[in-house]
């Protein structure tokens, strides 16, 4: 792209603003000479948040003001922080469409990071001042086990329940900070998970209040009482920052910004209607608020995430790079869209506000944004986590009805052989169960019967119900069978 302005290329900073303001973009007027205090914390501050709640409360900040500033925290790198520090927190958001806009966000206003600045962190979580800690910390970041219960063996888990004084997992450093909460006799924060996970709030609650079970009951049971952990359901396809961003918001928009966001122009937030009264008015700027969070949440995993898993393991093997040059190829699309229709609707009980037929067509189109180039490989990651909240709940679901389960099995087939062919080219395996995904591809075969039970032996992701179940097992060893020739070359024409 070529510098489409003589305009100068301004820094981003809280001194710049006026002037970025000047140049058209939507700047945050409520940070220009004016302080107010946090009253959130965010642990894991990636793209997905920065596109979404972060703007959000932006909407609530840009309308109503209040004491809603956000302090970000990085879990484990120090990137956000070096990025977006020097400019005061701000970054641009660029919004994907026929229309592209940019807009500043501000409703960040400190970033941390764990290692880092564990006291100052610790000092921010017990503040009376702070209400919410929301959390994008993906599937993996909750440590919890098959049956989604708190993984008690984990690694993290075992650290953080041992004397450490830093806390390395979500569930153990928030846990220490509700014990101080208790301790000091203020409220505990309401949690709020924004990950793509089953019942999200609950399992959070679950986690901690099993956590601190097995060290001081009295904290357990303050929290079964007290905590509030609404479940959510968020959406907007998200994809990574890359350079052609910021050399767009430079050329384009004439910012200079080291870590700008870009999204689709749909966003989605539905938040379980149990939040407590002193909040921001998220429901004023668009998030829904329901008691039905289940029903959006199941047909938001089941519509989007479940095909989106499956076209990028189906997708990776047959060469292709993105969603939207997935969705030029007929024979993906159909089948893509027959999984839809014949066993992922049926499974659904849908809220009353939602058709499922126009709201999986809906998310067809939004795969069909030419603008969002959203790597299939950036999905692929981390498929031992999401394929037990995305495709295995519908498998078992149509398992226990009666119905079928043959296409939802080429999701698992194509993330065995996606495996596979990491381990074949030496390519990276992002997955935190990479290692023992990797040593269960060395012994594979091509013999379908023995390559599936290798993986479905895997306890962590496979839960027993489907492990047992014989028709689950017969349907992937004749599905995987279909696609072992992908392995050798992407022409295979396999459906
Ligand atoms: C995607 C999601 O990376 C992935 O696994 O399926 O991030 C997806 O883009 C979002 O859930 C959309 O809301």
């Amino acid at each position: 792209m070529t510098k489409t302005s003589s305009k100068p290329v301004l820094p981003l900073s809280l001194a710049s603003l006026p002037q970025v303001s000047e140049l058209g973009a939507n700047v945050p007027d409520y940070r220009i000479n004016k302080t107010s205090k946090n009253g959130i914390v965010h642990l894991g501050p990636g793209a997905f948040f920065r596109g979404h709640q972060a703007w959000y409360t932006h909407k609530v900040m840009e309308k109503f003001g209040g004491d809603w500033g956000i302090t970000a925290v990085s879990m484990r790198s120090a990137g956000v922080k070096e990025a977006l520090q020097p400019q005061d927190g701000l970054y641009s958001l660029v919004e994907l469409d026929k229309n592209i806009s940019h807009d500043i966000v501000g409703s960040i206003t400190d970033v941390l990071v764990l290692g880092q600045d564990y006291d100052k962190l610790l000092n921010t979580l017990t503040s009376p001042d702070t209400h919410f800690v929301t959390m994008t910390i993906t599937e993996k970041g909750y440590c919890l086990d098959a049956a989604g219960m708190l993984d008690k063996k984990h690694p993290d888990i075992i650290h953080d329940l041992s004397d450490s004084k830093v806390k390395t997992s979500a569930i153990g450093l928030l846990s220490k900070a509700l014990e101080l909460r208790f301790l000091s006799g203020t409220a505990p924060f309401c949690a709020v998970s924004c990950d793509n996970l089953t019942d999200n709030g609950k399992k959070l609650k679950q986690a901690l209040v099993v956590y601190t079970a097995t060290y001081n009951l009295a904290l357990s049971d303050w929290l079964d009482e007290y905590f509030i952990c609404p479940s959510t359901m968020v959406d907007s396809i998200t994809p990574a920052t890359d350079d052609a961003l910021r050399k767009m918001v430079a050329d384009d928009f004439n910012v200079k910004d080291n870590w700008p966001i870009k999204r689709e122009s749909f966003v989605q937030w539905v938040i379980e209607d149990c939040l407590p009264e002193h909040r921001p008015a998220w429901d004023r700027v668009g998030a829904i608020l329901t008691n039905d969070v289940h029903g959006f949440e199941a047909a938001k995993l089941r519509l989007l995430n479940c095909p989106h898993s499956t076209l990028a393991y189906l997708g990776v093997l047959m060469g292709i790079e993105t969603v939207f040059d997935a969705m030029q190829h007929t024979g993906l699309v159909a089948f893509i869209t027959d999984l839809m229709d014949s066993e992922i609707i049926p499974s659904l009980t849908p809220p009353k506000e939602l058709n499922p037929t126009s709201y999986s067509r809906d998310i067809l189109d939004r795969f069909r944004n030419p603008t969002v180039k959203h790597l299939l490989s950036q999905i692929a990651w981390d498929g031992s986590q999401k394929l037990p909240m995305r495709i295995l709940p519908i498998i078992q679901s149509n398992l226990t009805d009666e119905r079928e389960i043959r296409r939802l099995c080429y999701g698992i087939a194509a993330w065995i052989l996606f495996v596979r062919h990491r381990y074949t080219t030496g390519e990276e395996l992002v997955d935190p169960l990479a290692a023992q995904l990797l040593e269960r591809a060395s012994q594979c075969n091509d013999d379908a019967e023995n390559d599936v039970s290798l993986f479905l032996d895997l306890g962590a992701i496979f839960p027993d119900l489907l492990n047992k179940s014989g028709l689950f097992k017969q349907t992937l060893v004749q599905v995987y069978a279909k696609l072992v020739p992908l392995l050798k070359s992407s022409e295979y024409v396999w459906f």
